[in-house]
C-alpha cells in the first residue's frame, strides 16, 4: 500500500470531500508501515474496503416552524464499518454538516470505537439543521420528522445512534420518543437517553471526564504533575463542561472557554458555579460566550478569536474539526504549552499535528482521547440489555479502566526508537489492527 497512490484515487473520485480526505490520509499515514509488513491485508484489499462506508443514507427532513412556514433540512446516516459489531455513533445537528463531515466522522468512529475494546462498529448521522434560537416545539418537530425517515435503518443490533454538537439529552428524548412509536420496540437503541428511560448515570460527563482521564494519565507518563496547570478548553457545550468539571476536580486551572462569537478568558479559573453557568449559557440557545463577563467581570472577552493565544500550560480543543491550526499550534508552543489533546473530533488541522509532532509535544488525537463518550454509550446498551441500571461509581471505575486501556495501548503502538510517544500513531494503529483482524477474519462481505 502506497498512501500517496491511495490519496490520489480517492481525491479524483471524493474532490471536495477535504475533512472525509484529512482523516483517512491521517490514518493510512499511520498504518502504512504496519499494513506493509502483512501481506495478507494487501490481498484482502483491506485498505479499499476500509475507506468506503458500508452504506450511506441521506434524506429530507421537512418541518414546520412556529409561524407556520415550512422547512427542508437534509438528513445523514453514514454506517461505515461494521466487523466489530453493530454500527455506533452520534448524530450532530449543526449547519456546517455535509457528507464530507459524516463520512468523517464516521470513519474516525470506527477506530475510536475500536479502542475502547468494547464491541461496537462505526457510524455518524445528523443534519444541516441548527438548533440556534429554535423553540422546543420546533426542535421537536424537526426530530420527529428526522426520525420519521432514520428509524427504518437501525436498532439495538443494527446502528445505535447517540448525541453529538447540537444533540444533547432534549434533543435524544424526541428522537427517542418517535423511534420508539414507529419501531413498536422499547430496546434503547440510542444512547444518551434520559436517566427515567434508560440512560445511564456519567453519559453526560463521560467525554469530557474520559478526556481527562487520558490526559491525567499522559502527564503522569511523563512525569508531570496536573495539579496547579492552566487549561485553555475551546466550546462551551457538553463535552466542554465535562472536561471542564474533571479539571478543577484533578485541581488545574481552566481559563478558557469559547463559543462563535469568540472566547473568554477567565484568570481566577472556571469553576464551581461558573461551570454551572456554562450550562445556563448553553441552555439560553444562542450560541454565545459573551454573557460570561457581565456575569463574572473579572474574566475578558476577546471577540472573534480562539483560545489558543493564550499562555497556557494544556490546551483541550473540546468544540468542533479544524478549529486550532498551523500557526495556533505554533503559537501554543511558542508559549511553553506542555499537552495538547484533542476532546473534539479531528479538533486540530492536519498541518497542527504535523507542527506538534516535529516538536515532540506531547499530543494525543480525539479518536483516543474522547472515546470515553462512546464507551460509556457501550456500558449504556450493555445496561439496556441486562435491564438494570448501574451506579454512578460502576460506571465512572468502568470508564476510568477504558481510558487507561486506551492509553496503554497508545504506548504500546506509539513509542517511537527516540522513546517519544506519537499518540497518533499508536491510536491509528491499534484501532486499525482490531478492525483489519476481524475484517480478515469474517471474508468478502
Ligand atoms: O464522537 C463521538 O464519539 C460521539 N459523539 C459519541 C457517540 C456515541 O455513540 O456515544
Amino acid at each position: 500500500m502506497k498512501v500517496d497512490d491511495i490519496m490520489i484515487q480517492l481525491e479524483a473520485k471524493h474532490s471536495g470531500e477535504f475533512e472525509y480526505l484529512q482523516a483517512v490520509r491521517e490514518v493510512l499515514a499511520s498504518i502504512e508501515e504496519v499494513y506493509n509488513q502483512h501481506p495478507e491485508f494487501e490481498k484482502a484489499r483491506i485498505i479499499e474496503q476500509l475507506v468506503k462506508p458500508d452504506r450511506a443514507f441521506t434524506f429530507k427532513v421537512p418541518w414546520v416552524d412556529d409561524q407556520g412556514d415550512i422547512h427542508v433540512n437534509t438528513g445523514y446516516r453514514v454506517q461505515f464499518n461494521n466487523a466489530i459489531g453493530p454500527y455506533k455513533g452520534g448524530l450532530r445537528f449543526h449547519a456546517s454538516v455535509t457528507l464530507s463531515t459524516m463520512k468523517f466522522l464516521g470513519f474516525e468512529q470506527t477506530f475510536k470505537n475500536a479502542l475502547t475494546s468494547l464491541p461496537m462498529g462505526g457510524a455518524k448521522g445528523g443534519s444541516d439543521f441548527s438548533i440556534r434560537g429554535r423553540s422546543n416545539a420546533e426542535i421537536m418537530r424537526f426530530c420527529q420528522s428526522f426520525m420519521l425517515e432514520l428509524w427504518r435503518y437501525v436498532g439495538p443490533d443494527t446502528d445505535v445512534p447517540a448525541g453529538d454538537i447540537g444533540v444533547g439529552a432534549r434533543e435524544i428524548g424526541y428522537l427517542y420518543g418517535m423511534y420508539k412509536k414507529l419501531a413498536r420496540e422499547n430496546t434503547g437503541t440510542f444512547t444518551g437517553k434520559g436517566l427515567s428511560f434508560g440512560g445511564s448515570l456519567i453519559r453526560p460527563e463521560a467525554t469530557g471526564f474520559g478526556g481527562l482521564y487520558f490526559v491525567h494519565q499522559m502527564l503522569q507518563e511523563h512525569g508531570i504533575d496536573i495539579k496547579g496547570k492552566t487549561v485553555a478548553i475551546s466550546g462551551f457545550g457538553n463535552v466542554a463542561w465535562g472536561a471542564a468539571l474533571k479539571a478543577a476536580e484533578l485541581g488545574a486551572k481552566v481559563v478558557t472557554i469559547s463559543g462563535p462569537d469568540g472566547y473568554v478568558y477567565d484568570p481566577g479559573g472556571i469553576s464551581g458555579e461558573k461551570i454551572d453557568y456554562m450550562l445556563e449559557l448553553r441552555n439560553s440557545g444562542m450560541d454565545v460566550v459573551e454573557p460570561y463577563v457581565e456575569e463574572f467581570p473579572n474574566a475578558a472577552f476577546y471577540p472573534g478569536k480562539r483560545p489558543w493565544e493564550q499562555k497556557v500550560d494544556i490546551a483541550l480543543p473540546c468544540a468542533i474539526q479544524n478549529e486550532l491550526n498551523e500557526a495556533d499550534a505554533k503559537q501554543l508552543i511558542a508559549n511553553g504549552v506542555q499537552c495538547v489533546a484533542e476532546i473534539s473530533n479531528m479538533g486540530c488541522t492536519a498541518e497542527a499535528v504535523d507542527t506538534f509532532l516535529e516538536h515532540k509535544t506531547l499530543f494525543a488525537p480525539g479518536k483516543a482521547v474522547n472515546a470515553g463518550g462512546v464507551a460509556t454509550s457501550g456500558l449504556e446498551m450493555t445496561q439496556n440489555a441486562m435491564h438494570l441500571a448501574w451506579t454512578k461509581a460502576e460506571v465512572d471505575t468502568k470508564l476510568h479502566q477504558i481510558m487507561a486501556n486506551i492509553h496503554e495501548q497508545c504506548v504500546k503502538y506509539g513509542t517511537e526508537k527516540s522513546g517519544y510517544i506519537n499518540y497518533v500513531k499508536g491510536a491509528n494503529i491499534a484501532g486499525f489492527m482490531k478492525v483489519a483482524d476481524a475484517m480478515m477474519a469474517q471474508g468478502v462481505v
